[in-house]
């Protein structure tokens, strides 16, 4: 449970002794902070800056080649009990992981500047809203906080006001002179080969060394938001998920809203920012990675993106696939590890169907179409703050959230899943997050290769047992009214025939399946019954103008029985895994999926 703190001054004093920096600065959120910090690093050459005309207030960022992406290896969930970690986390005993991190704190920042980053996700004040304190030495990280929370010195004044507040410790781990005062060298990118990002659940810390990058160092993201605020959720009675949350407009003109539920780099920013296909639709993002998901008075599901900004995969981002984040990154954006083109601006394959004839790659070096390696780092990323979204919600930060009215789970399945089925109850629903599967490799049609389960897409992110969570995910439904809770739908953009093409066009056709979820919440369609859910009929879907190829819109909902059968086998033996934390009602779903399916199951 949480600890009464201490100060968050006596934190930082503790904290600059052991890490021993030059000086410390608190940091306010402000505009001249930016201007300041940017001057800093673009003097320093950790930025650069981009062509003004093109990109105004903009910068490109090249890490370290072994600071790419997150590092769920390093990644430690350090409860008291092994078991309260569940078998999807590394775990390692938190007093040995103390003195661990201990030994790599002592003197990491020395020669460097400590910064004191007091953040809020969601809005200052609101009764979903958590509040955190990063202590970084990177100024870097302080300007991406900055666009992706809520930085501002409001959140000392709420924690002496008795406000709760994590603790999140950061250091890059590439201290500028030892213990004897001898400088060590400065890197273009510091950070440590030795890296560690570990949550404490219990005692809500979080500490992270020896990263400089996207959620490995951001700690209000990943580690705050989801690691955290998934253990915040389990003991208060919420929910924190990875999931992006949209506001739909009806041709009615009746407001609904959607949370939805994909692993990383299946699309969820596109979703996010849906440009419906067919008319009289409109989406609103309201976030694209993260929603905090609460009861409310009325008995009602409310969410919340509890970010301000956007960490979003440059590569594949275009004006074909997502016009709006296009708009959204025109200005004030940093990127990190795309190409810069000559002319000072930046480039990463699937901006443009072509490349420019000369770019410097993101590892600095000369790049022209036709080289074995990409330009830009498959996981090279923008930071945006949201406001900048054409398209966001004008109360996207209201403090109140949005009522949800459905949910959605996704995966990256070529076989077997349809392209959207209902979930029959909300114990069904939550069999269908708990199953969130993407084939390992491309199996053929009707074959069920090795599946790679991300249950609720939270494989990397929940903070505890992952059995326990699906146990949280019946409780909170079965403390609520069946008919306020939103409906459950598993989607399946990804299906492909026995060619290994795409039997979807997706993208902004994807609004037509929104579009049958939502009549299907207003009872305007039936649905057929199937032994995986409830299917649209045919012809419920509104597939006007839409050009798909003879036969393939009964591929994408046909459902081969043996098919599901191997797969029920596989869902046993990942069920197993779990122990008895499998919560009872996930083995009934199991049971019942297989009787469905008309098979008497030898176990
Ligand atoms: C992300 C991720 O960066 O899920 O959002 O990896
Ligand atoms: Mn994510």
């Amino acid at each position: 449970m949480s600890q009464a703190r201490i100060s968050p001054a006596s934190w930082v004093t503790e904290i600059a002794e052991l890490t021993k920096p030059e000086n410390i600065v608190w940091c306010d959120g402000s505009q001249e902070e930016w201007t300041r910090l940017t001057e800093l690093l673009v003097a320093d050459k950790t930025l650069i800056r981009l062509n003004a005309v093109a990109r105004p207030n903009s910068f490109l960022a090249r890490t370290h080649p072994s600071d790419v992406a997150r590092v769920e290896d390093r990644t430690f969930i350090c409860s008291e009990q092994e078991i309260d970690a569940g078998p999807t986390n590394n775990w390692r005993q938190p007093a040995e992981m103390r003195a661990l991190l201990h030994a790599k704190f002592d003197g990491a920042m020395r020669g460097r500047t400590l910064y004191v980053v007091p953040f809020s996700m969601g809005p200052v004040g609101a009764r979903q809203a958590r509040y955190g304190i990063e202590i970084t030495d990177s100024a870097f990280v302080v300007l991406n906080m900055h666009l992706m929370t809520r930085v501002t010195p409001t959140v000392l004044e709420k924690i002496s006001e008795g406000a709760d507040w994590v603790p999140a410790l950061h250091s890059v781990g590439a201290p500028r002179f030892d213990a004897a005062g001898v400088a060590l060298g400065e890197q273009a990118w510091p950070c440590n080969e030795d890296k560690y990002v570990v949550q404490f659940p219990e005692s809500r810390e979080i500490w992270s060394f020896g990263s400089g990058y996207g959620g490995n160092a951001l700690l209000g993201k990943k580690c705050m938001s989801l690691r955290i605020g998934s253990a915040l959720g389990r003991d208060e009675g919420w929910l924190a998920e990875h999931m992006l949350l949209v506001r739909v407009t009806s041709p009615m003109g009746k407001k609904y809203h959607i949370a939805a539920a994909f692993p990383s780099a299946c699309g969820k920013t596109n979703l996010a920012m849906l440009n419906p296909t067919i008319p009289g639709w409109k989406v609103e993002t309201i976030g694209d990675d993260i929603a905090w998901i609460a009861p409310d008075e009325a008995g009602r599901l409310r969410a919340i993106n509890p970010e301000a900004g956007f960490f979003g995969v440059a590569p594949g981002t275009g004006m074909k696939t997502n016009p709006i984040a296009i708009q959204t990154i025109a200005a004030n954006t940093i990127f990190t590890n795309v190409a810069l083109t000559d002319d000072g601006d930046v480039w990463w394959e699937g901006l443009t169907d072509e490349a420019p004839e000369h770019l410097t790659d993101w590892l600095g070096q000369d790049w022209a179409p036709g080289a074995d390696t990409p330009a830009a780092h498959p996981n090279s990323r923008f930071t945006v703050s949201i406001d900048q979204c054409p398209i966001v919600a004008s109360d996207w930060d209201s403090s109140d959230g949005v009522e949800l009215d459905a949910i959605l789970f996704g995966g990256r399945r070529a076989t077997n899943v349809p392209l959207v089925v209902e979930a029959r109850d909300w114990a069904h629903g939550v069999f269908m997050g708990a199953t969130i599967s993407s084939e390992q490799t491309a199996a053929a049609e009707g074959v069920v290769g090795t599946l790679r389960r991300d249950p609720f897409a939270m494989l990397p992110f929940c903070g505890y047992n992952m059995g326990d969570y699906w146990q949280h995910w019946l409780n909170i439904g079965a403390g609520l009214e069946a008919t306020k809770l939103p409906k459950v739908f598993q989607v399946n953009w990804f299906r492909k025939n026995a060619a290994g093409k795409f039997l979807w066009p997706g993208f902004g056709e994807n609004s037509r399946v929104i579009d049958w979820v939502i009549r299907r919440i207003e009872g305007e369609v039936a649905g057929v019954d199937s032994p995986i859910g409830l299917l649209p009929q045919l012809d419920e879907l509104n597939l006007d103008g839409l050009e798909i190829a003879a036969g393939a819109l009964e591929e994408l909902f046909h459902i081969d029985v043996n098919s599901w059968r191997a797969e029920a086998r596989l869902t046993e033996d990942f069920f197993a895994g779990f122990g008895s934390h499998t919560p009872s009602a996930m083995d009934e779903q199991l049971r019942e999926l297989e009787r469905r399916l008309g098979w008497d199951p030898i176990s």
